[in-house]
Parts: structure tokens; C-alpha cells; sequence
């Protein structure tokens, strides 16, 4: 009987224990970078998330089968026979583990929620571009006063945040690569960031079923090298005559 106690009271002192190193871990990473990574985030949320459920759920399987097969019926007309409890004992088995349990999920729920706080706040000093879906394609306007359609050109390493909106139905700006996605709705602003990782094509795409075409509505996030993309704005900007050519 004595095994089986200490076997149950495992799962419960394992799981916060687990949970404290995976935060330092998750501390190291964030120091690396100037801007957040909020891809890095997820990743190790989702981690952190397989662990707690696999090492609980684990050890709860063993110590099941352990005694379904130790108490099994050896005989038909075998009588199974409760173990008395103190009142005290009793309320320990209830109480601590489910203090334990509670607090690691509380524990789970604030790292969640500060990895939403950081995916729902733009850094200050954010590249900002305006982002509008139709029917079905996005079309993207520049702070320099450039557009261009389903390509999102940015620079490396920069936090990009991109002011969302919607010219017809509701569509969704969804990047794979950086787990990124938020609603674009007609008459309204919404937005999204993200750290421009990886030089390079990334799929932009919409997710949310917007009507006949919506499976074609694809686009893409260009990373490039931050000197290659300031030549780019220079050379694709609107040029200041044109601009106010209308007005003198
Ligand atoms: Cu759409």
C-alpha cells in the first residue's frame, strides 16, 4: 500500500518542478534578441504545454495500469474490501493534489497570457504598413507612399506592424511562418506584428472563408536584407513631383 501512495504523489511534484525549467530556458531566449520574438514564443509555449500533459498524462497511465492489474477480480465472487482513511488523510489526498494541479495551470495560463501581451504589442519602434484585403487579393500601402499587392516586402530583423482592414467581406492576414493571424473586418482597424525573420518568401494568406476564390487568395512576405530594402523604397517611392504635381 505504502508503494502505491508515494507512486501517486509523483505526478503532482513533478509537474511544477518541469515548468520551472522550461521557463529559464525560455528567460536565456528572450534576452537574445533586441526585438521580441513572439514565433519563438509559441513554439515554446506549445512545448511547454506537451510536456506538463505528456509527464502528467504519463505517469497517470502507469500508475492505472499498475492497479487495475494489482486489484483486478481474482475469483467471481471475490469482495473488494476500502481502505480506511482518516478524516485528515482524506482531506490531504483531496486538497494537495489538486492545489498542485491548479497551480501549474495557473501557472501555464500567465505565460500564455503574457506571450498574447506581447504578440498584441507593436514594439515602439515598429516599420508600420497598411494592409487592405478584397475580394481576393491584399492590397498594401507603404509609410513612403508605395503600393503594391499580395507582395509584402519588409526589412530583416525589423518589427513590422501591419494596420489591417477590409474593403468588402471579413478576411483573415495570416502568416504561417511566424504565427501571425488576425480578422481583417470592413469598417474597422485591427492589427497584427511580426519579426521579420528569415531572408526570403514567406506565404501570406487569407483564413477566413471569404467567398469562391478564397483558396486563391495567397500572397507574400519578402524579407530582405535592410540595405537592399531602403534601395528599394528609394527607388519605388513616389517621386515628390508627381505627388503634388495636382495641387500647384
Ligand atoms: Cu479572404
Amino acid at each position: 500500500m505504502k508503494k502505491i501512495k508515494w507512486l501517486l504523489t509523483v505526478p503532482a511534484l513533478l509537474a511544477p518542478a518541469a515548468s520551472m525549467a522550461k521557463e529559464a530556458a525560455g528567460e536565456a531566449a528572450a534576452v537574445a534578441g533586441a526585438v521580441p520574438d513572439i514565433t519563438e514564443g509559441w513554439w515554446h509555449l506549445w512545448n511547454e504545454m506537451m510536456w506538463d500533459i505528456g509527464l502528467i498524462g504519463g505517469l497517470f497511465a502507469i500508475v492505472i495500469i499498475y492497479l487495475l492489474v494489482k486489484y483486478r477480480r481474482k475469483n467471481s465472487d471475490e469482495e473488494g474490501k476500502g481502505v480506511k482513511l482518516s478524516q485528515l488523510a482524506a482531506a490531504g489526498w483531496i486538497f494537495i493534489p489538486a492545489f498542485l494541479f491548479i497551480a501549474d495551470d495557473i501557472f501555464l495560463a500567465a505565460k500564455n497570457f503574457e506571450q498574447w501581451q506581447k504578440m498584441r504589442t507593436p514594439p515602439a519602434e515598429s516599420y508600420e504598413v497598411a494592409v487592405e484585403g478584397y475580394m481576393w487579393g491584399f492590397d498594401i500601402t507603404y509609410p513612403e507612399g508605395i503600393t503594391a499587392t499580395n507582395e509584402l516586402r519588409v526589412p530583416e530583423g525589423k518589427a513590422i506592424k501591419v494596420n489591417l482592414t477590409s474593403r468588402d467581406v471579413v478576411h483573415a492576414f495570416f502568416v504561417p511562418d511566424y504565427k501571425v493571424k488576425w480578422d481583417m473586418v470592413p469598417g474597422s482597424q485591427t492589427h497584427l506584428w511580426f519579426n521579420a525573420k528569415g531572408i526570403g518568401e514567406h506565404v501570406l494568406t487569407c483564413a477566413e472563408y471569404c467567398g469562391t476564390m478564397h483558396s486563391g487568395m495567397y500572397g507574400k512576405v519578402i524579407v530582405m536584407p535592410e540595405a537592399e530594402f531602403r534601395k528599394w523604397v528609394e527607388e519605388n517611392k513616389p517621386k515628390k513631383a508627381e505627388s503634388t504635381g495636382g495641387e500647384a
